[in-house]
């Protein structure tokens, strides 16, 4: 069972909190917030909240104040905002949705407009969160794709070369896929697919990130990682791949490893030397490293 979409109430009245979470608590999971400040701080924690319903005057910092800050964090500004408050005036209100929050409801609340609000809001927040998650996604094994992965490799290539730490980068192909295939029908191809990227999954640090580059190719960023280090990594990947044996089938794969070099390198460079790589992997016999 999925879990319930999890509402934030944020207000300074312990009875307007009771009236809102009277409204809302059957349906979704409630978090409560008695001041701007606090509301921050719950939100910079996961699970992120859904929907926000946040007050707007509140010793320290207002309604307002919170939702500019919320709506200028990557990381929250897709959370939609509904004010809820006792100001009544156009120019509130005006101010309200221009700061970016999706409704604006003021008080005395009337609970069966807040229940229709919150529904058509959270709604539209999880499909939004659902195509998001499909853009940046492989259906068929569940990684990122190539789209995500060429997204963050270039912030991670910049970071790296500004703070001069190192990253590793691995381009894993595997073998005689094609063979595979033909021998045991496309969908045991597509079992062999998804068991040989939930291995290459297993045991990678939050940091990392690992993409379906292509068919039956895909890439793992080793951020902080040196180069001796990421070798060691790559060693155990292939001996865990040759062991896996998915759907009783023998599976190897080579692996073009790559490491950032000089102040001007950028992700292109890495990935085609790891590409270089890879070829010298597959021409020196497969189930092999080479970088
Ligand atoms: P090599 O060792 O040189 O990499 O040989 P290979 O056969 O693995 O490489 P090749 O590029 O010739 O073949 C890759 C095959 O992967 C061809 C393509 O039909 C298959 N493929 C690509 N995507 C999928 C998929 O999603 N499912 C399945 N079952 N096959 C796929
Ligand atoms: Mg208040
Ligand atoms: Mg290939
Ligand atoms: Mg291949
Ligand atoms: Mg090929």
């Amino acid at each position: 069972m999925t879990s319930k979409p999890i509402i934030l109430i944020v207000d300074d009245s312990p009875t307007n909190i009771q009236l809102l979470a009277a409204c809302v608590k059957d349906d979704y999971q409630l978090k409560v917030a008695k001041s701007g400040e606090q509301c921050l701080k719950l939100v910079s924690q996961t699970p992120k909240p859904d929907l926000i319903l946040l007050d707007v005057e509140m010793p320290g910092m207002n309604g307002y104040q919170v939702c500019k800050i919320l709506k200028s964090d990557d990381l929250t500004k897709s959370i939609p905002v509904i004010f809820v408050t006792g100001r009544q005036g156009d120019d509130d209100e005006e101010q309200g949705l221009k700061l970016g929050a999706v409704d604006y409801i003021t008080k005395p609340i009337r609970p069966a407009i807040v229940i229709a609000r919150v529904k058509t809001h959270i709604t539209l927040k999880l499909q939004h969160d659902k195509l998001v998650s499909m853009a940046l996604h492989d259906q068929l094994t569940g990684l990122y794709n190539r789209h995500y992965l060429l997204e963050v490799a270039n912030q991670k290539v910049a970071r790296a070369l500004r703070h001069k730490y190192q990253l590793c980068l691995l381009m894993i192909d595997i073998d005689h896929f094609k063979l595979i295939n033909d021998t045991h029908g496309h969908p045991a191809g597509d079992a062999v697919l998804k068991a040989v990227a939930a291995q290459i999954s297993t045991g990678i640090r939050e940091e990392d990130v690992v993409a379906r580059f292509g068919g039956e190719e895909f890439v793992i960023i080793f951020d902080h990682c040196h180069f001796i280090d990421a070798h060691k990594k790559a060693e155990i990947l292939l001996k865990e791949i040759e062991d896996l044996m998915p759907e009783g089938i023998k599976v190897t794969i080579s692996i073009g490893l790559a490491k950032l070099l000089k102040a001007d390198e950028t992700f292109a460079n890495l990935l085609k030397r790891s590409d270089l790589a890879l070829y010298q992997a597959k021409h020196n016999g497969r189930n092999r490293i080479e970088a």
